[in-house]
C-alpha cells in the first residue's frame, strides 16, 4: 500500500529538521537556572551568537516567588513554554515570574554579542543579592583553556 504523506506533515518535517544544507549548523544550548531566595544558579552563563539559548527557568524556593529580568529580553524575539507569566517592569524591562516549583522554558537565538545583566525584580530580591549575567561571545568563539 502507498502511504501519501500530506503537504503539511512534510513541510513541518521541513522546518522541524531544517533546510540547513550548506548553512552552518545551529548549536542548542539549554542551561538550566534555579531561582532561590536569593540567588540565581548559575548566576553566569556564557554563549554564542547564532546558538539557539533555552534557560530552563526553575524557582526552587517553596516559601516565594521570583522572576528572571533582563534588559536583554527586549532585544531579542523570545518564546515561552511552561508555567512562567509574562510582564513588563514599571521601567520597561520584560519579565517571566515563578511561582513557587514552578518551571519555564525561555527560548531565544542569541545576537548582540556583549555582557547583559539580569535580576529578580521582585520586592528587594536583587538588592539581597539575586542578580547575574550572561555573556554573548561572537560565533565560534570559546574562552581558551587555562
Ligand atoms: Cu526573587
Amino acid at each position: 500500500m502507498r502511504v501519501r504523506i500530506p503537504a503539511a506533515a512534510l513541510l513541518i518535517g521541513i522546518l522541524l529538521f531544517g533546510l540547513s544544507a550548506g548553512s552552518p549548523a545551529q548549536t542548542r544550548r539549554v542551561i538550566h537556572i534555579a531561582l532561590s531566595s536569593f540567588k540565581f544558579e548559575p548566576s553566569m552563563f556564557f554563549v554564542n551568537e547564532g546558538d539557539t539559548v533555552v534557560l530552563q527557568l526553575e524557582n526552587v524556593a517553596t516559601d516565594r516567588p521570583h522572576a528572571f529580568n533582563s534588559p536583554y529580553l527586549s532585544t531579542v524575539d523570545f518564546q515561552v513554554t511552561g508555567q512562567g507569566k509574562q510582564g513588563v517592569t514599571t521601567d520597561g524591562t520584560k519579565y517571566i515570574r515563578l511561582e513557587p516549583g514552578e518551571k519555564a522554558e525561555v527560548t531565544f537565538v542569541a545576537k548582540g554579542r556583549g555582557q547583559y545583566g539580569l535580576v529578580c525584580n521582585l520586592y528587594n530580591h536583587a538588592a539581597r543579592g539575586q542578580t547575574g549575567a550572561f555573556v554573548i561571545w561572537p560565533a565560534g568563539y570559546h574562552l581558551p583553556a587555562k
